[in-house]
């Protein structure tokens, strides 16, 4: 290799590098997600199964679709992502709708981000939009940071004494700042070893016509 082929070789894997960092966003399929407490037969998988999601970005007011728990001890949610994603935003639908006490719409939140279930560092405090149009549209929240964990702190509610929501995607993609594969590594130490070598011989050469 000449050292124009060593520097591609090394651009290319760093290349590569940003390329799985710059991943687009995309929706994350959620693994699983707990509720610190769920009111009778209210389901919390109803915030990730798509359940009353009908089309053009609305979901539904039945609350068979919906999760909702008791406003008194304030809920907790956790979502797992079933791996370490970069997230960029997450869109949260509402207990909203006709059918069923529309003051149960969250109200505020804080998101925190985990990759252990243990640590958890903030990601913001937001607040929930309160519509009782049915069928509804979402929130659309900016998030920033990398999580396998997302935790919902529910802190207040639009009135009610139960409080809920209908459904949470997360959008983001390759998490950022991760350890390289082994093969990109191997790469990369080539098309530096590579530029060294030729680095070392062309000093040499100079020390030499030096002399
Ligand atoms: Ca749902």
């Amino acid at each position: 290799m000449n050292i124009k082929t060593k520097i591609a070789a090394a651009t290319a894997a760093i290349g590569l590098l940003s390329a799985a960092g710059a991943a687009g966003a995309a929706e994350i399929a959620v693994a699983g997600v707990t509720a610190s407490s769920t009111f009778f037969t209210y389901n919390v998988n109803h915030l990730i199964d798509g359940s009353g999601l009908v089309g053009g970005g609305l979901h539904d007011g039945d609350f068979h679709d919906k999760w909702m728990g008791d406003i008194f001890v304030l809920p907790t949610l956790v979502f797992d992502l079933g791996a370490t994603y970069s997230l960029t935003s997450s869109s949260i639908w509402n207990y909203n709708g006709g059918c069923c006490g529309d003051t149960r719409s969250v109200n505020g939140l804080t998101i925190s981000f985990s990759n252990d279930n243990v640590g958890y560092v903030s990601a913001g405090n937001f607040n929930l939009s309160h519509t009782a149009a049915d069928p509804f549209g979402s929130d659309s929240l900016g998030l920033t940071g990398n999580a396998r964990y997302v935790k919902f702190d529910i802190t207040s509610n639009y009135g009610d004494d139960y409080t809920g929501l209908s459904e949470v995607k997360f959008f983001g993609g390759a998490a950022t700042g991760g350890v390289p594969e082994p093969a990109t590594w191997a790469f990369m130490l080539v098309g530096f070893g590579g530029l060294g070598a030729v680095l070392r011989r062309r000093r040499s050469v100079a020390a030499v016509a030096a002399a």
